[in-house]
């Protein structure tokens, strides 16, 4: 009998940019009498179907883009005689679905740390039940991940998460209703841990998977304070202080390395806090702008957000800090308008940031935006073959609309172009070349320019692109760079790397874990995030 754990994807590249981290988290909770399981990422190679034999437990996690490839992962495993266990985002929120759809025995609401656990148990016992209730597990139970089964030729970057859930509330966003509005933070100790794991194994790079690092900002600690509301300025300092000792641990990290993460525009505001990602090399960071206008913000519940001259300044704070920023943007809104196209690309060129993404407007569902649009299209639904177009994910990719929700004065197609249109004006020659002036040396520069490609050619392949032929060609050359890319990411492996030494009572470092590396790697070909 074998676990098999299997991240299903159409798109087979054989080198992939971030790790999926649930893969290795769920290895990690597989019950030690099942021995280690089998771990395949289909964004590397798809599925052999002769590997599954009866008996065996295959876990399959599915978010919403990737949930039809997995119930026919699904269903060819259960048709092979194994037990079918679904989890992750999608299958949370449709549970009946995965189990219909999927043909699985069993599926997984919510984190799988612990309930994972229980299924495969259930399965070699033969009486799985039919939905095990995850849950939102608190910070220090999240287990680290089990980086050994990796195989780290084959991954740019890997994924540590620090932190789960989000105070906000952003109307096209499941994660502060399935993760929750409470911020639960890891153990640091744990976090620092598995960093040092993964630098000895040659990675440099590590994306910090959280919703929001930064939770608690410099209003929420006024508000409190201007109620009196002591007992929850006590709650908002002690997860402010955890993260000021999460970024003081990786500043003792060697220095080659290089983080990156998702926050919230207001850490502009906090010069202390981009300070310190400063110093743990946290180098990056994706930023949701989202909108250029107050009425675009005002449309995604994140009026809190900057817009016009002001959102320059605010993006440029992160840069005068030494973060850069990824701006991600949405197009498709209700507000916008042709001119908007523009106005935004000017705007991300402005702002200096160094990395952008324009995704258009997506109703995921457990978001707002899905609520409200399922209600519309109850009465007289709008259907793709014979499938209502709420149920989007559902329908074959060939014939899946690229938009979902029509727009008030644009047809999907003229928000495709012109969408299509501001990614090749920030990533044309001139302007990459113009921003990769922030690296050090030609060779970094050299890496910029090709990382900056991959990340345009890696979106039109996957997603935004006009036609198949566009798409065909486009993931080819996402293919080659992807490969070259990955070459420049690696690092030498430092297996000697020490591991820090904790105080466990007091839940706080003992000693200086690492001063620094040698510096050697500083000369790596991309160093393209210097101190500045
Ligand atoms: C890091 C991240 C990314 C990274 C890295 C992706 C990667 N390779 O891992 C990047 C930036 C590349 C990314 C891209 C995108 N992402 Co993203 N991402 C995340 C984020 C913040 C964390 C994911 C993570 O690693 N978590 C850590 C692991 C350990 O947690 P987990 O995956 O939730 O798994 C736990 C449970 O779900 C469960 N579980 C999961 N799988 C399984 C399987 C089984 C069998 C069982 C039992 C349990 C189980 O157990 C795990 C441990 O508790 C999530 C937000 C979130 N809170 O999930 C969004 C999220 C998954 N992303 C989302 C989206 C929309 C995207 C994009 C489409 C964005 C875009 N517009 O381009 C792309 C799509 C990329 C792709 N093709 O897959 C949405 C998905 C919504 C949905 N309904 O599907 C999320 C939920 C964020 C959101 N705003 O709502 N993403
Ligand atoms: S989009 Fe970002 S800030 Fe908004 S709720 Fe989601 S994770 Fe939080």
């Amino acid at each position: 009998m074998s676990v098999h754990l299997v991240n299903p994807s159409d798109n087979s590249f054989g080198t992939a940019v971030i790790t999926p981290r649930w893969l290795f988290v769920l290895a990690a909770a597989t019950p030690l009498i099942a021995g280690d399981p089998i771990l395949v990422d289909e964004s590397l190679e798809p599925i052999a179907p002769q590997t599954i034999e009866p008996g065996d437990i295959v876990g399959i996690s599915i978010h919403t883009g990737n949930a039809l490839r997995g119930y026919a992962v699904g269903r060819m495993a259960r048709c092979r005689g194994a037990w079918v266990v679904y989890g992750g985002i999608h299958a949370t929120l449709f549970p009946e679905e995965a189990l219909e759809q999927g043909e699985a025995h069993a599926v997984v609401k919510g984190d799988g740390d612990i309930a994972w656990g229980k299924a495969v148990t259930d399965c070699l016992a033969g009486n799985p039940i039919r939905i095990y209730e995850g849950g939102r597990i608190d910070g220090s139970q999240f287990l680290a991940a089990r980086w050994d089964l990796m195989d780290p030729a084959k991954y740019m970057w890997a994924s540590v998460q620090t932190i789960r859930g989000c105070p906000k509330h952003c109307s096209f966003c499941s994660v502060w209703r399935t993760d929750g509005q409470k911020p639960r933070q890891r153990r640091f100790q744990s976090v620092v841990d598995e960093i040092v794991t993964l630098r000895r194994l040659g990675f440099r790079y590590i994306a910090l998977a959280d919703d929001n690092f930064y939770p608690v900002t410099l209003t929420d600690l006024r508000q409190a304070r201007e109620q009196k509301n002591s007992a929850r300025l006590e709650e908002l300092t002690a997860i402010r202080a955890e993260r000021f000792q999460l970024m003081e641990e990786l500043s003792k990290l060697p220095k080659d390395m290089v983080f990156f993460t998702q926050i919230t525009m207001e850490a502009g505001e906090d010069g202390d806090f981009l300070d310190a990602m400063r110093r743990a090399n946290i180098k990056g960071a994706l930023v949701g702008v989202e909108a250029v206008t107050p009425e675009g913000l005002k449309a995604v519940y994140k009026e809190w957000n900057l817009s016009g001259d002001a959102l320059a300044r605010q993006l440029q704070t992160f840069k005068q800090h030494g973060v850069h920023v990824l701006g991600s943007f949405i197009f498709g809104l209700p507000t916008d308008r042709p001119s908007t196209f523009d106005a935004t690309v000017e705007m991300a060129l402005r702002a200096g940031i160094t990395f952008a993404q324009f995704v258009m407007m997506t109703p995921f569902p457990g978001t707002v935006d899905f609520g409200r649009w399922e209600k519309e299209q109850a009465q007289n639904p709008t259907m793709v073959g014979d499938v209502p177009i709420t149920r989007y994910w559902m329908i074959p990719t060939e014939v899946r609309p690229k938009m979902f929700t029509p727009h008030p004065t644009m047809s999907s197609d003229e928000i495709r172009e012109r969408t299509q249109k501001v990614w090749d004006r920030f990533y044309d020659w001139g302007a990459i070349w113009e921003r990769s002036a922030c690296t050090p040396n030609l060779r970094s520069r050299i890496a910029f320019i090709f990382l900056s490609k991959l990340y345009r050619q890696m979106y039109a392949g996957t997603g935004i692109s006009t036609d198949s032929a566009r798409r065909k060609k486009s993931k080819s050359w996402a293919k080659w760079t992807a490969r070259q890319c990955k070459k420049l990411f690696q690092a030498t492996p430092m297996p000697e790397l020490p591991s820090p030494e904790w105080e466990i009572e007091m839940g706080r470092p003992a000693q200086a874990a690492f001063a620094g590396g040698d510096g050697a790697e500083l000369q790596g070909p991309f160093e393209m995030f210097p101190e500045s």
